[in-house]
């Protein structure tokens, strides 16, 4: 099912998660990755029973729960896995090697649970090795999201910038692949281009109503975004905060998929 659609990027990619997320994505017939930006338990539960079948995976930011227990956080990484879903906290660590390797652990124990997470490599490249350590401590596999650009405006990640990451990100196994600005198609085009096939690109700033969104966020066409080579569309607002999270979730799911299918074929 998975090679199917997702073709060559499927039979050559030697990346355990990646191959996992096709598969996902092809079961859900969705490239949707909710952002789950709720700030309390029971919102995300709710939100993860609404949309978990539109889904192939669930972003989180810890950090961002105000009744986070321990407890509370395993039953909602049951659910989630139940619900045949990638687990990815959106941390953006950046610190040297072994700092982002103990921040794997610690109170929110990331390492645990979490298949993917998002690193800056402003600080060079062991923070790879230093996320991959972290995994690796507690006898589990994950794959590093490296942002080359980001949707913000006025964000200081330079075309130089991206540049060196993609270099550097497309050599390392660790790296599952990098997240790309989903508000412009053109500057994910050439992100593709510099890419190859082997790495995945992930794009937030993605909404069905295009434009600025709140505090300097800006929003492209997920069709486009897709088009222009996302492999995943993240959308956070777009779904949680619409009147119908699971329509809405349905209606992103069926045009990324769509998309896709138009542009592997
Ligand atoms: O450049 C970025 C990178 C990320 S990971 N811009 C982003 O918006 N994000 C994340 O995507 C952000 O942290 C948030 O969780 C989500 C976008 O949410 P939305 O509500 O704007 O769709």
């Amino acid at each position: 099912m998975a090679s199917e659609v997702w073709g060559a990027r499927w039979l050559n990619s030697t990346s355990e998660i990646a191959r996992k997320y096709m598969e996902v994505s092809a079961r859900k017939q969705s490239l949707v990755c909710l952002a789950a930006d709720r700030n309390t338990m029971s919102g995300l539960f709710e939100l993860l029973e609404e949309v978990g079948p539109y889904i192939a995976a669930l972003k989180t930011h810890v950090d961002l729960v105000d009744d986070w227990s321990a407890e509370k956080w395993k039953d909602f990484c049951t659910a989630a896995k139940e619900a045949d879903l990638l687990i990815f906290e959106d941390r953006k660590f950046a610190d040297i090697g072994k700092i982002s390797r103990s921040q794997m652990a610690g109170i929110y124990d990331i390492r645990s649970w979490s298949d993917l997470v998002t690193s800056h490599l402003i600080s060079g490249p062991d923070v790879v090795d230093g996320l991959q350590a972290g995994w690796g401590d507690v006898g589990r596999v994950g794959g590093v999201l490296l942002l080359a650009q980001m949707s913000s405006r006025g964000n200081l990640l330079s075309p130089e910038y991206t540049d060196q990451v993609v270099t550097k990100g497309r050599e390392h196994p660790g790296v599952f692949g990098f997240i790309g600005n989903g508000s412009r198609p053109e500057e994910l085009s050439e992100l593709r281009k510099k890419v190859g096939q082997e790495k995945m690109i992930w794009t937030p700033g993605v909404n069905l109503a295009v434009g600025d969104g709140e505090m300097g966020q800006r929003y492209g066409d997920p069709r486009e975004a897709v088009l222009a080579g996302s492999d995943c569309i993240i959308v956070g607002s777009g779904i949680h905060r619409s009147k119908n999270p699971r329509a809405s979730a349905k209606s992103y799911a069926e045009v990324s998929w769509n998309a896709l299918i138009e542009r592997e074929s």
